[in-house]
């Protein structure tokens, strides 16, 4: 029995921080009894078999072709579940099969390359973006049984963002595989749009409020590689988390493996040919001051299918700030009763702290409230001194007294 982890040293024997680091290569993997101890999960956070949840399969149809009552009864439809537990799947959303077909079809041809082409993409410390194995660059155990590769799509910037980015990571040869990508990215942005709108006729912030402030926006294209594994019950394909985006669009290939922690229990998320899962991240769950949740969820692996899934993650621009419409902030009696939830702050900042603070999870902006407040706080005692500090040009003083912290 071979439990030690495969280990390569990146980098003439070192990795980026001067360790050897586990190396995601399925094809060494694959070939022991047993999963290296670094991917075995506490035993509190395996996977079972669980229910199904519940989600809304929302028929885009009717809304984008401007039918007011299939419109509003698809509104009404992702309001009870962006309110209970932030997934919902949308069908005829009038994305192309093909591009959702080549977009599966290029990350399969990627993550079919041998393991040192895959490394020119690495991902560098610090940086959101490149070609990750198992997260072993940052974590040392509970490692999840996948490889990802991440690129921006800028919503207002240059066309050819992503066409760029992966050309002069993989080479030339690549082009192919960039322009694949940007039709798809390009597909999904037309997509988190709309669903912009129907947040916003739903939230009744009329139709514009959110697609204005996110047409202007960055995103984030991840693909996921699930190989087959040996020992699916020990391991998690992605660990438990939420997403500190605004919006994030799944594609995921007919292999189930999505789950949700929703009414206190892990519950799955079963592909349907075609439709697309959406969730609300964190950012999203700020802007509406709480009222719409964003959820906990994991992939599990299995033993003998490997399982693909594509995820589109809505970002803001960097320096926007995200606050809640006052109209959110309204009592039930007219009043402007409702406590700010959480404070002001930028798309730049709260991706900053999940990059360099935690796996993100449930608590992540609970938590980076918290870091805000006691932020906060230090700078006015210390603002008497000091006027131009960064909470005042931030207006996080003001903010941080109107929070409330559960
Ligand atoms: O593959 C999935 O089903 C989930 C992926 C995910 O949650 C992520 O990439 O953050």
């Amino acid at each position: 029995m071979d439990s030690s982890p495969a280990t390569l040293d990146l980098d003439k024997g070192k990795s980026d921080c001067g360790n050897s680091v586990v190396v995601f290569d399925p094809s060494v993997l694959q070939k022991q009894s047993n999963i290296p101890e670094a991917f075995i999960w506490p035993r509190c956070e395996r996977p079972h078999q669980p229910e199904e949840l519940e989600v809304p399969v929302v028929d885009l149809k009717g809304f984008l072709e401007g039918d007011a009552a299939s419109t509003s009864r698809t509104a009404a439809a992702i309001r009870g579940a962006c309110a209970s537990h932030g997934f919902f799947q949308v069908m005829n959303h009038k994305v192309d099969a093909a591009a959702l077909h080549d977009a599966l079809r290029v990350a399969d041809e990627f993550f079919e390359l041998p393991l040192s082409t895959k490394l020119r993409a690495r991902r560098r410390p610090g940086c959101t973006w490149g070609y990750v194995g198992a997260h072993a660059d940052r974590f040392a155990s509970m490692l999840p049984w996948k490889e990802t590769l991440s690129f921006a799509y800028d919503y207002s910037g240059n066309r050819d963002g992503v066409v760029d980015y992966i050309t002069s990571k993989l080479g030339e040869e690549f082009q192919p595989m960039g322009r694949v990508h940007r039709r798809y990215c390009a597909a999904m942005k037309d997509l988190s749009l709309s669903i912009m709108e129907l947040l916003g006729i739903s939230l009744r912030m009329g139709r514009d409020y959110y697609r204005n402030f996110f047409e202007d926006g960055s995103s984030i294209m991840r693909c996921n590689n699930y190989p087959p594994c040996q020992e699916p019950e020990l391991t998690l394909g992605t660990g438990p988390h939420s997403d500190p985006t605004a919006l994030t669009i799944l594609h995921q290939d007919q292999v189930a493996g999505l789950q949700v922690f929703a009414e206190g229990k892990w519950r799955s998320v079963s592909p349907i040919a075609g439709a697309l899962v959406i969730n609300i991240g964190d950012t999203f769950m700020a802007l509406t001051n709480g009222r719409y949740k964003s959820c906990l969820h994991r992939a599990v692996v299995n033993r003998d299918r490997r399982r693909r899934s594509l995820a589109f993650f809505v970002c803001p621009q960097a320096d926007k700030v995200v606050r809640p419409a006052k109209e959110l902030l309204v009592g039930r009696d007219g009043g402007g009763g409702v406590p700010r939830k959480y404070p002001d702050f930028t798309w730049a900042e709260l991706l900053e702290f999940t990059q360099s603070h935690y796996r993100t999870d449930a608590s992540t902006l609970q938590n980076f409230t918290q870091r805000f407040l006691t932020y906060s706080i230090h700078l006015s005692l210390s603002s008497n001194n000091n006027s131009n500090n960064k909470a005042i040009k931030t207006g996080m003083n003001k903010d941080a007294s109107q929070m409330e912290v559960s």
